[in-house]
């Protein structure tokens, strides 16, 4: 599991990309894992655009994790699922997938995060830290002082998510975040291989410097 540039699929509204265009591109541009995360198709949509998403991230050798939707990760045997605080409680989560899968949990605080690393969970998706405009219903921005508090709560790996762009990136590495999970200055960058090759500069440069998480 190698989520140090995690990048979540999102389509455009336009209809112009679609998820797999995101994912194929992210993946040429160097994205380390990818998520699939869609809340508006049935569920037979769902399970056919991840059996073609796991098909590509397969042939890469990158993990695919399902947003929500444990069964839909079961039916195409996806790596993972991302939950939020709000879905199926990682405890079953672990029960139903086994101990194999990656499950990441949406954390805002301390307390979530301790809860999900003695829950089981695999990795923390803590945030958001910056201000973001992708999820509607997304919690306030919690800011790199939070996000520094959540990671040093816990031994799993600490993903930064929520407004993460080229220009923050450094500092959410600096601050000691084991990866970025970025939707739409990946998804809907002007070119997506162009973006995920400057986070990816970005990433190395930040990490170089911070010898701690090299
Ligand atoms: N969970 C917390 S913030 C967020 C999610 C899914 C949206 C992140 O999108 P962006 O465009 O990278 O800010
Ligand atoms: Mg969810």
């Amino acid at each position: 599991m190698d989520l140090s540039f995690y990048v979540i699929t999102a389509e455009t509204v336009e209809g112009d990309r679609s998820h797999l265009d995101v994912a194929k591109a992210a993946i040429e541009g160097g994205a380390t894992a990818i998520q699939f995360r869609e809340k508006n198709k049935s569920s037979r949509e769902l399970m056919k655009i991840a059996e073609v998403l796991h098909r590509v991230t397969k042939k890469f050798k990158i993990s695919l994790i399902i947003n929500d939707r444990i069964d839909i990760a079961q039916a195409v045997e996806a790596e993972g699922v991302h939950l939020g605080q709000e879905d199926i409680p990682v405890k079953r989560a672990r029960q139903i997938l086994g101990q194999d899968a990656i499950i990441g949990i949406s954390c805002g605080n301390i307390k979530e995060a301790i809860k999900a690393e003695c829950d089981g969970a695999s990795y923390i998706g803590a945030g958001p830290v910056f201000l973001t405009s992708t999820k509607e219903d997304a919690r306030e921005a919690i800011g790199i002082e939070e996000f520094i508090k959540i990671k040093k709560s816990v031994n799993i790996p600490v993903v930064a998510i929520g407004g993460i762009t080229s220009e923050n990136v450094g500092a959410i590495i600096k601050a000691g975040a084991n990866g970025v999970a970025v939707i739409s200055e990946v998804a809907f960058a002007p070119n997506i291989k162009d973006a995920c090759r400057n986070f990816l500069k970005k990433i190395k440069e930040a990490k170089e410097v911070n010898c701690e998480f090299k």
